[in-house]
């Protein structure tokens, strides 16, 4: 990239129509840029209302406008933006204006890319901009908003630094010999890694909480047919949303839906009833259902209390590996008392879709399966990637801490911790391929 030359711009409202559209322009052209559409540049950071001219002189829209010249911007660089009326054509034709004036258009997530490049984020700080935008519920604005203002990246930092002591301490050992300091009988290093390691697994608690609040779990609703799963799936989404018939082999195609539990997302998957198919449409419904319960994390078993029902051959069903939890519906009908039931076999929940009788408990079991503690240590929205360093960077530990024990091998320690230093430095984006990089800012909106 260009930084000399290049100037991007982007409408950074939401397309469609609203009260006001913004565009906003970021780059060394910003200046003139602002003198041929404004007459002038504004002043620093000063909003000033006026005509937006087109090539021609005439006006294409009236508006505000405000500058924010470099580095006091959210990209460093020269910011330009011009709020005018929130409509699809006349912004469009401003963001054409701009283009004539020799900008160019950015990227999904350019803008934020230049934050992070030019040092005003770190790259945990810049997906929790993209996370606030998208966050689902409160506590995950929440804890969106911590990581942006930079208590994630604080944990990480100190990890990092932390790394990096024992390190010196570890290799310096190793570079002076003569010294004949039994430095891997040392308690110091050992109390040291042992810190680490508390620390580590902290903040991947954290993360973790962090990581459910964004991405929540998937459930998919499986069992054989007509024991209630569309109507489990309608009853938990307060809303009519699969069809629901005493025919069995109703379900055909997957229905889903995303709903809150004290607002932890899940996404709800409705599957056709598990049989040998009537038909050919049927058939491939249960070859989704069984596809969609391999990617589960977790299988809501549904069965119909008041049949009798052969269990056993219903969970050699299940894919291996996914955990499960057999869900006695109809219990209207059956007598039996709502509620859950840990037994050998499985963990058992018994309901009713059609009184609600012990759907309290199903939420519950399910907020608890997550791991979600409400009222925790205070979390930062996490990524899958954030727990993957967090976790790499753990096992690394750990390593090296087996080594030094048992071979007293204080240059193997030292490399160990070494790889842990870099993961973790991987989730604020020191040593973070270009190819991850482009992944991650091509997932955020345009004109962020
Ligand atoms: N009494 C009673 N009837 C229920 C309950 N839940 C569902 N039903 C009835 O059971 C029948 C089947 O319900 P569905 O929700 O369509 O069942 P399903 O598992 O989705 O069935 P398929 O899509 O055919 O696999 C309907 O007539 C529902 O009204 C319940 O808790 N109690
Ligand atoms: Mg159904």
């Amino acid at each position: 990239m260009n930084t000399e030359t290049d100037t991007i711009v982007a409408i950074a409202t939401p397309p469609g129509r609203g009260g006001i559209g913004v565009v906003r322009v970021s780059g060394p052209q910003a200046p003139p840029i602002a003198n041929a559409i404004l007459g002038r540049l504004p002043r620093a950071r000063q909003a000033v209302y006026g005509a937006f001219l087109g090539a021609d002189g005439a006006a294409i829209d009236r508006g505000i406008a405000l500058y924010f010249p470099k580095p006091q911007s959210f990209t460093s660089e020269h910011v330009l933006e011009l709020q005018g009326h929130g409509g699809p054509v006349v912004l469009d034709m401003l963001v054409n204006r701009v283009l004539e004036l020799g900008a160019r258009l950015a990227r999904p997530g350019e803008f934020s890319e230049r934050a992070f490049l030019n040092g005003k984020l770190d790259l945990a700080q810049a997906e929790a901009v993209a996370d606030l935008i998208d966050s689902g519920s409160q506590a995950a604005a929440r804890s969106a908003m911590r990581s942006l203002q930079g208590e994630f990246s604080q944990r990480v930092n100190r990890l990092v630094e932390a790394m990096i002591s024992v390190r010196m301490y570890v290799e310096a050992a190793i570079d002076f010999p003569e010294e004949e300091v039994d430095f891997l009988g040392d308690q110091h290093i050992k109390d040291a890694i042992e810190d680490l390691l508390v620390e580590l697994d902290r903040v991947l608690v954290s993360a973790q909480q962090g990581c459910l609040l964004r991405d929540g779990m998937r459930i998919v609703l499986a069992g054989p047919p007509n024991a209630g799963k569309s109507s489990l799936l309608n009853a938990l989404a307060q809303v009519d949303r699969a069809i629901v018939s005493d025919t069995p082999g109703t379900t055909r195609d997957i229905v889903d839906q995303h709903i809150q539990i004290d607002g932890l997302p899940l996404h709800l998957l409705d599957t056709a009833g598990l049989r040998d198919a009537a038909d050919d449409v049927e058939h491939q419904g249960v070859s989704r259902a069984r596809a969609a319960m391999q990617q589960a994390d977790r299988v809501l078993v549904v069965v119909d209390d008041s049949q009798s029902i052969d269990l056993q051959g219903l969970m050699t069903q299940l894919p291996p590996g996914v955990p499960a939890t057999l869900v006695r519906n109809k219990i209207d009908v059956s007598g039996r008392k709502p509620g859950t039931d840990t037994t050998p076999a499985a963990i058992e929940v018994a309901i009713s879709a059609k009184t609600g009788a012990g759907l309290g408990c199903l939420k519950e079991h399910l907020k608890q399966s997550m791991g979600y503690e409400i009222g925790g240590e205070p979390t930062f929205i996490a990524r899958r990637r954030h727990l993957q360093a967090l976790k790499l960077a753990r096992d690394r530990v750990v390593m090296g801490k087996q080594l030094l024990v048992e071979q007293r091998a204080g240059d193997l320690l030292a490399e160990e911790l070494r790889l842990a230093q870099r993961s973790v430095s991987e989730i604020t984006g020191k040593f973070t391929s270009d190819d991850l990089l482009g992944r991650i800012f091509s997932a955020f909106c345009i004109g962020k």
